[in-house]
């Protein structure tokens, strides 16, 4: 079977039914700049491009840059930028073959082209997913060398759109840019903050990390060898600040699909404190109790309802979003869909970085007003248990957080006693604030609940938890 790139992929090879770019791809230049090449800007962001490049607008195409790993970045290039999407709907399956992506590098190995591109008087975007650990001083060094080149030589501004799902996350970014530019050049500092645009955003598509078995369905649906095949949902949503270098972008992003608004918040809040906040209590409960993926979990009548309880009693009080009741069916919808193979384990990575985006300020708000946050309490209460490292069969897993050695320590230090347990990891403020985290009312909650889980299981603390009346609605 001949490998997927540029001349197979206009060769009759490719199966009826696949969509794939009907625009010359040979003469598009970038003038995107996407940091963090991987699953998820590939079947998101580079599908909304494509679009607008089927529609005649030449403006986005993407070099790729991964930050660091280089096998998903050189497998890439070798198939000129080409990869199948499949997208699993209540339609049924679909395959697309997006063009946006013209060009990959790593900036590790090669942080002069990224500073080239940057600087390049074709390029009018940059756009980010480099996760929430991401945003610290390396990515602030690479932005402003780029951006600094563009300065000297008397450019334009750029739009520069974090898509990564911190809330604020333009603003954020705009700070780390300007105050790591002030340290070494005001006026360049100056520059960024008047000329380029830094939209605060909400992106929306589970997408799951390639699998063996992804691969193979592309194999067999392509005719070709495709080594970064993808599957995704039907569902996507972008919401964009309506705060753009080139105001005229507004409207080429609306004409396909994704919506400008003046002020992401309700949007943004709503995403990461339903979506991400439920993925993040199905990750860690599903790490303990030792099933694979999301779908499975939700399979489960009591783990569904433990979702639905938690954002309808507690999450969703708190929101200002419309259409509550909609889009939470939509996602416990989303969640179970079959053809999404979406790993616990990939979720529950990075969890300490999560938790204070996604289950903080639910956490805060009830305990303002006095609301129920029972079903939270649990979740905290299993992600303690999820860092003991081994799950309720005896499984042993890796905990992948970049703070994974202390959370241990602390978990093996206090092994056995789960009041001393439950207060050492309440008190980590950089994840639980230290208002939340010194709750006491809270902390004899999540004390609860551990008690419970390790005594009799997360299965029967669970069912204990459903028993409980529900909150009148
Ligand atoms: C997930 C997200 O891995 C995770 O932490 O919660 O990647 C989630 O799938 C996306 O935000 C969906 O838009």
């Amino acid at each position: 079977m001949q490998p997927l790139n540029s001349s197979t992929m206009i060769g009759a090879t490719v199966a009826p039914g696949v969509i794939r770019p009907s625009y010359d791809r040979e003469t598009l230049q970038a003038s995107v700049v996407h940091l963090g090449l991987g699953a998820f800007q590939r079947a998101h962001q580079a599908m909304v491009f494509d679009r607008l490049l089927h529609a005649g607008d030449r403006r986005w195409a993407v070099l790729g840059v991964a930050m660091r790993s280089t096998t998903l970045a050189d497998d890439l290039q070798a198939q000129d930028g080409l990869y199948a999407v499949q997208v699993a709907s209540a339609d049924g399956l679909a395959w697309h073959i997006p063009g946006s992506l013209v060009e990959t590098c790593v900036a590790a190995r090669e942080p002069s082209v990224v500073i080239a591109a940057i600087a390049a008087p074709a390029t009018r975007w940059i756009t980010l997913t480099v996760t929430e650990k991401g945003y610290g001083a390396p990515l602030a060094e690479l932005l402003i060398e780029g951006l600094a080149a563009r300065f000297e030589a008397g450019l334009g501004g750029l739009t520069i759109a974090s898509c990564d799902n911190l809330s604020d996350n333009g603003r954020r970014l705009q700070r780390l840019c300007v105050d790591t530019a002030a340290q070494k050049n005001q006026a360049l500092a100056d520059w960024i903050a008047s000329r380029c645009a830094f939209p605060n955003s909400m992106v929306d598509r589970i997408v799951p990390a390639s699998t063996r078995d992804q691969r193979d369905a592309a194999a067999q649906a392509l005719g070709l060898v495709d080594a970064c095949a993808l599957a995704t949902e039907g569902f996507w949503e972008w919401v964009i600040e309506d705060r753009l270098s080139d105001p005229s972008d507004a409207q080429a992003l609306r004409s396909a699909g994704v919506n400008v608004v003046d002020d992401v918040t309700v949007f943004e809040e709503a995403k990461l404190r339903m979506l991400n906040g439920s993925h993040t209590a199905i990750a860690v409960l599903g790490a303990v109790q030792g099933w694979a993926t999301v779908a499975e979990g939700l399979q489960q009548p009591a783990v569904r309802s433990f979702i639905e309880r938690l954002m309808t009693d507690i999450v969703m009080p708190h929101l200002q979003r419309p259409g509550l009741p909609e889009y939470r069916d939509a996602l416990l919808a989303r969640f179970a869909n079959p053809a999404l193979h979406h790993k616990v384990h990939q979720i529950a990575t990075d969890s300490s970085l999560k938790i204070p985006l996604r289950w903080l300020p639910t956490l805060r708000d009830a305990l303002r007003q006095g609301q129920e946050l029972e079903p939270l309490a649990f979740a905290a209460a299993v992600w303690m248990r999820y860092l003991t490292a081994v799950d309720e069969r005896g499984q042993a897993y890796a905990v992948s957080d970049p703070q994974a050695a202390l959370l241990q320590s602390i978990v093996q230090s206090h092994a056995g006693d789960v009041p001393a347990t439950v207060r050492a990891l309440l008190a980590l403020e950089s994840i639980w604030g230290r208002d939340v985290g010194q709750d006491t009312p809270f902390r004899q909650c999540v004390t609860d609940w551990l008690t419970r889980i390790e005594s009799s299981g997360s299965q029967a603390a669970l069912a204990t938890l459903l028993s409980a009346p529900h909150l009148p609605r």
